[in-house]
């Protein structure tokens, strides 16, 4: 199934999404239903079918959840380690030991604040010159860390502040529509093989594509479980947090975003995440 959030007279509601329709859940966003499903011991699918209307709508999703805590894991794959090693003149330093020590990079990437939806805005700092998308595969969480859907995140990131201190990290990473989530979350009893998606992302300037690449999450190097585990460790989350993947799309130095840019995230089994850059 595909759940995410539209807007309805301007009140935001949970809904299916069934090819260009939308099946409101009226008086429910997201995170109510993944709650109420946590609280009755049902699966969200379940419980979002018995709560659907049965009339469609036209209408674009939304972002598809307001998670209290977005997490984000580092150097799940090689070349995102490696290319951040290279920018710092070495083959193999902190990041290639990050990407193959036991315990992975977690960070916090902020809360529904700094969240925006697909064809929302997507933040630029003016005190950095190397912004940069990160296309990654987005997981969904219950509160005991059960996996419950998908979705595409953009990890947006200012590579010039991580690379200047890593203890900058924070500031390179949490601003203002620096998480972008959607178009939609597809639940596990559909999405049941997270490490075979292939995940493009594209940067178009003045309706010219000037950066293109892709990844699979057949090169994640963790399981989601094991990142999961550890983001679990003496460290509760509430139901519905996001748990980003990683990167293993690296855009050059010359693409880094300007306002405007758009920048588009496909993964086919979920969708297309385009958001425009701005400064915030
Ligand atoms: O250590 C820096 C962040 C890494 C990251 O966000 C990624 O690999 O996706
Ligand atoms: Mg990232």
């Amino acid at each position: 199934m595909k759940i995410g959030q539209i807007s309805k007279q301007g009140k935001v509601m949970a809904a299916i999404f069934e090819g260009n329709v939308a099946r409101p859940i009226q008086d429910y966003t997201v995170i109510d239903l993944l709650e109420k499903a946590e609280r009755e011991s049902v699966g969200l699918t379940e419980i979002a079918m018995s709560l659907a209307q049965n009339e469609s709508v036209d209408a674009k999703p939304i972002i598809p959840i307001e998670p209290s805590e977005v997490w984000a894991c580092g150097c799940a794959y090689q070349v995102s380690a490696e290319w951040r090693d290279a920018e710092h003149g070495v083959k193999e330093g902190f990041y290639a030991g990050v990407y193959k020590n036991e315990r992975p990079e977690l960070f916090f990437k902020g809360n529904a604040r700094v969240c925006t939806g697909p064809g929302d805005y997507i933040g630029i700092r003016p005190d950095s010159n190397f912004m940069a998308p990160e296309a990654e595969l987005a997981v969904v969480m219950g509160s005991k860390g059960k996996v419950v859907g998908y979705t595409i995140g953009n990890d947006v990131s200012a590579w010039d502040i991580e690379r200047e201190n890593p203890l900058y990290l924070p500031q390179s990473k949490i601003f203002d529509g620096c998480a972008a989530l959607g178009p939609v979350i597809v639940t596990t009893d559909e999405l049941k093989d997270p490490y075979n998606l292939e995940i493009s992302c594209t940067v178009e300037r003045n309706g010219q594509i000037i950066f293109e690449g892709k990844s699979t999450t057949k090169k994640l190097a963790r399981k989601i479980d094991e990142m999961i585990g550890f983001l679990l460790r003496s460290n509760k989350i509430p139901s519905g947090s996001i748990l980003m993947t990683g990167t293993g799309v690296l855009i050059p130095e010359e693409a880094a975003l300007k306002p405007k840019d758009k920048v588009t995230i496909r993964i086919p089994e979920i969708g297309e995440l385009s958001n425009v850059a701005r400064v915030v």
